[in-house]
This record gives C-alpha cells, sequence and structure tokens, in this order.
C-alpha cells in the first residue's frame, strides 16, 4: 500500500481528543454503533477497495439524520477537525478514504427510501442507499434506476453522485447532471441546503445542485438524492461479439447505433488480454469458447479475437427487438464486420455474459495490485494509448504473464467505448513505485497530447491531485479553488485530495 513520504499533515488541522469524541456521542444521542473508535473495526473505513492507499483515522462516525450529519459537521468545523465522507467505499482513486488522521464521516446509516412517484418517476434517497437496494425497490414498481455499475451491491447512491459515476448504461440514460433533480447537502459549517422538492423543469438562476455532483466530498456533504427514474424495460438482449481489430469495434458501433437507434442501451468494449485475466478469476468457459480445454488450473483460453464487444438493446417490445437484433446481427456478420457472437435473452445468461465484462475490474486485481487509468479520449486513438503502455513496459523489461519475477502481469484496455471511456488497467503482483515511475506521468503526457480527459467517470481522488493540471487550464484551476475557499474556508472537507 502507498505511504506518503512527500506530504505533511496540515498543522492547521486540530487532533482528536476525547472531549470531541465525548461532544460526538451527545450529538449521535447515545448511539454507541454510531461512534467507532476500534482500531480493528476502523481497517474498512481506513482502505480503500484496490487495497492501494490507507489511512490513519482513529474515528468514524455513523449519523442517522440529516441533522446529526449537521451539528457533527459545525463541530469539526469550528474545532478545525478535518473530514471525509465515505459512501460504499468503492471508489477508485483513493478519495474515499483518509491521508491521514481526518474523522471518517460515514453514510451507511442513512439508508431509507424516502418516497417515490410512479407517474413523474422522481425517487427520493437518503444519500446511503445503496445502488442495488435503489434499483431493486424500482424494479417492484416498474421502474429502473438510471445508474448501473459493477460495484453497485456495495456503493452508495450518495456516493455515485460525489463521483458523478457513469457507468454501464450513460449511453442510454445520460450522465448524473441529467438524471439528478434535487440533493440535499450539508456545508462545512453546518447549513442545510435543500433542493429536493425541485421539479423536473426549473430555470430560477444557478443550478447550485450541480456544483455537488462529481465534488468527490470536497464541498459538503450529501444528504440527500432526488432522480429521474425511466420505466423498466420490459425485453433485454445482450450480443457478445468477436471482432478481428480495433477499427472494426468502431465500425460496429457506428452500425449499432444506426441499425438498433432507439433500444441500444449499452455499447461495451473488451480487449483479449482484459478477458484472459477474466478467464483466470471467472473459471469457466468463454461465451464465445469453441471447445478450448482447461489447463490444470481450471482455466480455459478464450478465443483468439484481439477484441470483443458487449451490445445490449432495452426495450419495451420483444418481438421488435429480437427482429431489430437478429437483422443487425445478420448484416455485421455478412459484410464481415463482426466475426463471431452469442446472444441472449433469459436473466442467468445475460448476468453471466455481463460478468465477462463487469468481472475485469476485480480480475485486474487478483494478482496483487493494479494501476488503473481512467480516461477519455477521442474514439479513433482511444486504444493507442493501451498498445503504448504495453511497449512502453516492455522497453522497461517490466511486463511478462507468466515469468512472475516481472512485477507487471498485463496491461489491458477495456471500457464504455460508446462514451469515448476507456479503462486501462495495468495489472501487478504488487504496487511498485518502479512501475509506477515508468506509468506516470507518461499516460497523462499521452492522454494531453491527444486531447482525451484524464478522468472520465472515477473522479481525481488522491491518485490525480498533481495531474489536475493535464486536463484543466490554470484559469480552470483558479476558479475550482475559488469555489473552494467560498464553501469551506477552513479546507476540512476531504483534505490532501484533488484541490
Ligand atoms: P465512496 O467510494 O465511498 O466515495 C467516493 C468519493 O465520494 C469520495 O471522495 C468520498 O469522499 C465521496 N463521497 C461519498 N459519499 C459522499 C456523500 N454522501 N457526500 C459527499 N461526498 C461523498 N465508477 C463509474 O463511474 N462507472 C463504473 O462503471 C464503475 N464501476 C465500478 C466497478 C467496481 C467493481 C468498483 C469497485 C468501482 C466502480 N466504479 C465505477 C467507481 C465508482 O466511483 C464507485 O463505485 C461509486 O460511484 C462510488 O460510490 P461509493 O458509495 O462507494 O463512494
Ligand atoms: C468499469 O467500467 C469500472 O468496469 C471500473 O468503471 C473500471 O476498474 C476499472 O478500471
Ligand atoms: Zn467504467
Amino acid at each position: 500500500s502507498e505511504s506518503y513520504p512527500n506530504l505533511e499533515r496540515n498543522k492547521d488541522f486540530a487532533k482528536l481528543s476525547d472531549a470531541d469524541i465525548e461532544a460526538f456521542k451527545q450529538i449521535l444521542g447515545g448511539n454507541a454503533s454510531g461512534v467507532i473508535t476500534n482500531s480493528d473495526d476502523l481497517l474498512f473505513f481506513n482502505e480503500d477497495w484496490m487495497r492501494k492507499y490507507k489511512g490513519q483515522s482513529q474515528l468514524c462516525l455513523k449519523p442517522k439524520t440529516t441533522e446529526q450529519v449537521s451539528q457533527i459537521l459545525k463541530y469539526c468545523n469550528d474545532h478545525k477537525l478535518a473530514v471525509v465522507p465515505q459512501g460504499g467505499n468503492t471508489g477508485l482513486v483513493g478519495g474515499s478514504i483518509p491521508v491521514f488522521d481526518e474523522i471518517v464521516l460515514s453514510l451507511s446509516n442513512m439508508n431509507s427510501v424516502r418516497s417515490f412517484d410512479n407517474v413523474s418517476g422522481i425517487l427520493k434517497v437518503d444519500a446511503g442507499v445503496v445502488l442495488e437496494t435503489a434499483d431493486m425497490y424500482l424494479a417492484e414498481q416498474g421502474f429502473i434506476f438510471p445508474l448501473d455499475l459493477g460495484a453497485k451491491g456495495s456503493c452508495h447512491v450518495g456516493g455515485n453522485v460525489a463521483t458523478n459515476a457513469g457507468g454501464l448504461r450513460l449511453l442510454r440514460f445520460g450522465s448524473l447532471h441529467g438524471s439528478v433533480l434535487g440533493l440535499e447537502v450539508v456545508l462545512p459549517d453546518g447549513t442545510i441546503v435543500n433542493s429536493m422538492d425541485a421539479l423536473r423543469k426549473d430555470n430560477t438562476g444557478y443550478d447550485l445542485k450541480q456544483l455537488f455532483i462529481g465534488s468527490e466530498g470536497t464541498l459538503g456533504i450529501i444528504t440527500g438524492v432526488s432522480i429521474l427514474c425511466p420505466a423498466r424495460p420490459k425485453a433485454v438482449n445482450i450480443a457478445f461479439l468477436g471482432v478481428e481489430s480495433y477499427e472494426a469495434v468502431q465500425e460496429t458501433f457506428k452500425k449499432a447505433k444506426n441499425e438498433l437507434s432507439e433500444i441500444l442501451s449499452a455499447f461495451e468494449f473488451m480487449d483479449r488480454s482484459s478477458q484472459v485475466l477474466a478467464a483466470h478469476m471467472i473459471k469457466q468457459s468463454h461465451p464465445l469458447a469453441q471447445d478450448e480445454e482447461p489447463d490444470s488450473t481450471g482455466v480455459s483460453q478464450p478465443p483468439e479475437y484481439p477484441f470483443y464487444v458487449l451490445i445490449e438493446t432495452s426495450g419495451s417490445n420483444k418481438d421488435h427487438d429480437d427482429a431489430k437484433l437478429e437483422s443487425f446481427l445478420e448484416n455485421v456478420m455478412e459484410d464481415g464486420t463482426v466475426s463471431d457472437g452469442t446472444v441472449s435473452q433469459d436473466e442467468s445468461q445475460l448476468r453471466t455474459l455481463w460478468r465477462w465484462r463487469e468481472g475485469i475490474a476485480e480480475a485486474s486485481n487478483q494478482f496483487g495490485g493494479v494501476y488503473k487509468y481512467d480516461v477519455s479520449l477521442p474514439l479513433p486513438v482511444l486504444y493507442e494509448l493501451v498498445e503504448a503502455v504495453k511497449v512502453r513496459l516492455a522497453e522497461h523489461d517490466l511486463i511478462s504473464f507468466d515469468d512472475a519475477s516481472k512485477p507487471v502481469v498485463d496491461a489491458v484496455g477495456y471500457g464504455h467505448v460508446g462514451d469515448g471511456n476507456l479503462h486501462l488497467n495495468v495489472s501487478v503482483r504488487g504496487y511498485n513505485k518502479d512501475v509506477e515511475k515508468v506509468l506516470e506521468p507518461f499516460v497523462y503526457e499521452w492522454i494531453q497530447e491527444h486531447k482525451g480527459s484524464i478522468s472520465a467517470e472515477h473522479g481525481l481522488g488522491f491518485q490525480k491531485k498533481n495531474y489536475v493540471g493535464y486536463t484543466k487550464s490554470d484559469v480552470e484551476i483558479k476558479l475550482i479553488k475559488d469555489l473552494k475557499k467560498h464553501y469551506d474556508p477552513n479546507g476540512i472537507m476531504n483534505p490532501y485530495k484533488y484541490i
């Protein structure tokens, strides 16, 4: 895990005292389970999902009401105690855990659905509701949450909003900047800002909630979310395809948009290396496997296509969708754009196919660590970054799948290619400064040169704090700092991160 030799604790922040802990117990009204000081219990809150970053917090607070959050923040602000808001702790940029001894404020005890209107589709929830729980609640009413991602079983709706998560269906449902209608936010001085009753249309001056969407816990704590949810599609199909080149991935995307148009709900791509990593974790035969034999460890290799594509369609009329997908597949197979494919409709097959895509994040971490780069790039050059990184790692003699003396297992590319979003994962046998120095700032320079963004959907957090300038101009960075000073003059909210 990361240690921070070049970083100093900000001496303006107070150190936690017994009197502070007493005060928090008072605020939480004798709710002892809401005040965590035991070092074993604190481990979860001090370590991120990748096991890459570690904090040293001595206290995690779990308020149950917005009023309690307000009193906690006011106390922290008055006493200059630094705070890290934490949702499900699934963030991938080290933003959700403390760097030094900041207090963790976990939203996990604020987990009720507040209301749902089945005419407008407006859902109002506490920030700590788990994404999958929200979606299952909506499913019972014939609706769907307009965001889906691999961490749905643990991440919070509040965490999703705080990171402006994109996920697997952004192509269809758009970003949270469009679907979130209102928020309840607690500012560092304890002020509660409430726009939970906002309606679909509301042009009354600045849209203040937007500032908190994607703010990564640096401006305030999101305690409530109001979000517009679409009707749940009645028919869902997935096609899992093998193609011969990255050009063919793009050609397939163009044709899918043209022919599937309004029923296209996801367009994802995976390179072969990512499927090899997934095969090592899933240990089942690949969806496009013919008769590959498993090796002695139960792993069977995916077929030799350099790229795979997962297309999802969602609509209201099964016959119509089936016919459209069938005709699309006939066309792309006949003209040679696509070389092989399988289609599935039943629930359990759909889940299996998604696993070969959603599981890559976890699979790339299975050998001891992973360096993740979540980037936006113009589509024509998107995959070139993966090739450039592979070449560079080979030049430094750092990469081998089979030779365990090399620190890097493989570099793989996959992601939401329909949104111009590549996930480059460098799977390693352990975190290693030599590898990191070869990757950074090389990757960020490459992205800047090709007019991309160093964060497409995961945010900046701690990982990218020194690299913001590769995407944002000096003028923009100054405006960001001005806003931070305005909302959080003492700088107590999620310090040492990207601002
Ligand atoms: P945390 O990790 O707890 O926090 C993330 C950040 O938000 C931190 O800076 C934290 O301080 C802040 N924060 C959390 N809650 C609040 C709050 N209530 N108020 C203020 N600030 C808060 N991301 C995507 O965009 N698309 C994907 O497809 C995707 N897939 C993923 C798959 C896996 C397997 C994993 C592990 C992660 C994935 N992610 C993806 C990363 C993504 O950012 C998170 O999964 C999710 O959005 C974070 O929610 P969380 O509740 O876990 O937040
Ligand atoms: C995904 O799309 C997530 O699977 C995770 O955003 C990506 O782990 C990653 O790099
Ligand atoms: Zn993603």
